[in-house]
């Protein structure tokens, strides 16, 4: 595969290969990148065993590469998810806890980030759509905080967005565009963000196809709105969409803060049973558009001869409720919001094909791209390559995965999850925790924090927390 031994400089990566000392023939030149982002995307996908939803690209790509079942964002909440993978910073270094500061540079105006160190080391490093923090649907087609230092190529195509035209629901005319849940069908793919962003991407790949490239690809679907075409929408037949079971009393013993975070993500937003079942449709409809869309850009790899010497990482930016503990979206500290889909093929890697139940963390995304391509590691990273899984997706890297959510200067949590439990500590708002037993209850119904015979556990979880992720790594 194309992880190298040492850290070499394109260059030296290329004069090595020459004189043939990286027993690597097959391939004349450094790897490309294929750095693809979606936006707001859990893992409803056909490879995550989803019972409805139709994905084959991502399927697709994940019998080629290697699937994690357990990768977790440090925050789930665009900018500052993309933030810290982006830079390899945790939130807390990187400074950026809010989509209201999204600018990293402000605390670190020199850090070399994910895209730039490809860049710096002469990959042509391209941007298509919402790499970094792009408000969706207001912020689609603006340039605004994709940092310029990251890029030889930076460009936003524009989409239709809430101008979209077709037969649609709005069961939250009060919230703002974003946070509504909403839904449009339309009549076919033209003018809608990610089939420009799809556009745009063969183009540049066309371009690039004999340069060593980075590129990163950000689809802006399942965000809301739900906008995709009907045939998209037709495969999701209103009568085969379950809800999602929760108990009566599901709510009783999550604490005051958690509830308080966002407080109109629960209780299912209001949303009818109807309703419910249209969004879930909506959702399923533009996860199913943007595979589509993703699937264009693959065979384009396969057509221009360069699959077999490009990197694949395709990801959510954290993870999206769909009605569990009857939340919806993002910005609570379970299970459901803070681990997301990822797929990593590496052409040759010996665990392709595989699944891998490690913990792995989305700041882990910069060390293992870099180690990958022989770039060496700036100092200020804080995750771990997960290259080893790559080779072996039975092993481990690590020991917990860490995120955190606040919200203005109000409410803070912080969780840690190992490899059996979940452990949540509140702050502001009264206060509170939240301990849950993977191994007995995956859908964290019972919160044992105040149950009796949980003490040495939560002691336990509550040191790994405070010391955090250093001394974590396996
Ligand atoms: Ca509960």
């Amino acid at each position: 595969m194309f992880v190298m031994a040492t850290q070499l400089s394109r260059r030296e990566f290329a004069a090595s290969l020459a004189i043939g000392t990286l027993g690597c023939e097959r391939s004349a030149r450094p790897p490309n990148v294929l750095f693809v982002a979606s936006d707001d995307l859990t893992s409803t996908l056909g490879c995550y065993g989803h019972p409805l939803v139709q994905s084959p690209n991502i399927d697709g790509l994940a019998a080629r590469g290697v699937r994690f079942d357990n990768a977790y964002c440090q925050f789930p909440f665009c900018g500052p998810s993309r933030a810290s993978l982006l830079t390899g910073m945790r939130p807390d270094t990187s400074g950026v806890v809010t989509n209201a500061m999204v600018d990293f540079r402000q605390r670190h105006p020199d850090v070399v980030t994910l895209p730039q160190l490809f860049k710096n080391n002469g990959w042509n490093s391209m941007r298509v759509g919402k790499i970094f923090h792009m408000g969706v649907p207001g912020g689609v087609g603006s340039m605004a905080h994709q940092d310029p230092p990251s890029w030889d190529v930076s460009i936003s195509p524009p989409g239709d967005e809430n101008e979209s035209v077709g037969p649609g629901g709005d069961p939250n005319p009060n919230l703002r565009h974003g946070l509504k849940m909403q839904w449009v069908q339309t009549a076919d793919a033209s003018g809608q963000a990610d089939t420009n962003a799809a556009d745009t991407a063969l183009e540049l790949l066309q371009a690039s196809a004999n340069e060593p490239f980075f590129l990163g690809l950000g689809f802006v679907r399942p965000h809301t709105p739900f906008v995709a075409p009907s045939s998209f929408y037709d495969l999701y037949p209103l009568r085969d969409i379950d809800l999602v079971f929760n108990p009566a009393d599901d709510l009783d013993d999550i604490p005051a803060p958690a509830k308080n975070l966002r407080p109109f993500l629960w209780e299912h937003m209001g949303m009818s049973e109807e309703n419910q079942r249209l969004a879930l449709r909506g959702y399923y409809a533009s996860v199913s558009f943007m595979d589509h869309q993703f699937g264009r850009v693959l065979d384009e790899l396969e057509r221009l001869g360069i699959a077999d010497r490009t990197i694949v990482l395709f990801f959510g930016d954290h993870g999206w409720h769909l009605g569990e503990h009857t939340h919806w979206q993002k910005m609570s500290l379970m299970e459901e919001s803070v681990k997301a889909p990822l797929i990593i093929s590496a052409p040759g890697s010996r665990g392709n094909g595989q699944a891998s139940s490690a913990l792995v963390e989305f700041v882990d995304f910069y060390p293992t791209l870099a180690q990958l391509c022989g770039l060496e590691l700036p100092g200020h990273l804080e995750g771990t390559s997960l290259a080893p899984l790559l080779d072996d997706p039975s092993s481990t890297v690590k020991a917990a995965a860490f995120s955190q959510v606040q919200w203005e200067d109000r409410i803070f949590g912080r969780t840690v999850r190992t490899a059996r439990y979940r452990y949540i500590h509140w702050e502001g708002d009264g206060g509170g925790e939240e301990l849950y037993d993977h191994s007995s209850d995956p859908r964290e119904f019972t919160n044992l924090a105040n149950l009796p015979g949980n003490s040495e556990t939560l002691g336990e979880m509550r040191r790994i927390l405070e010391r955090g992720p250093t001394g974590t790594e396996c």
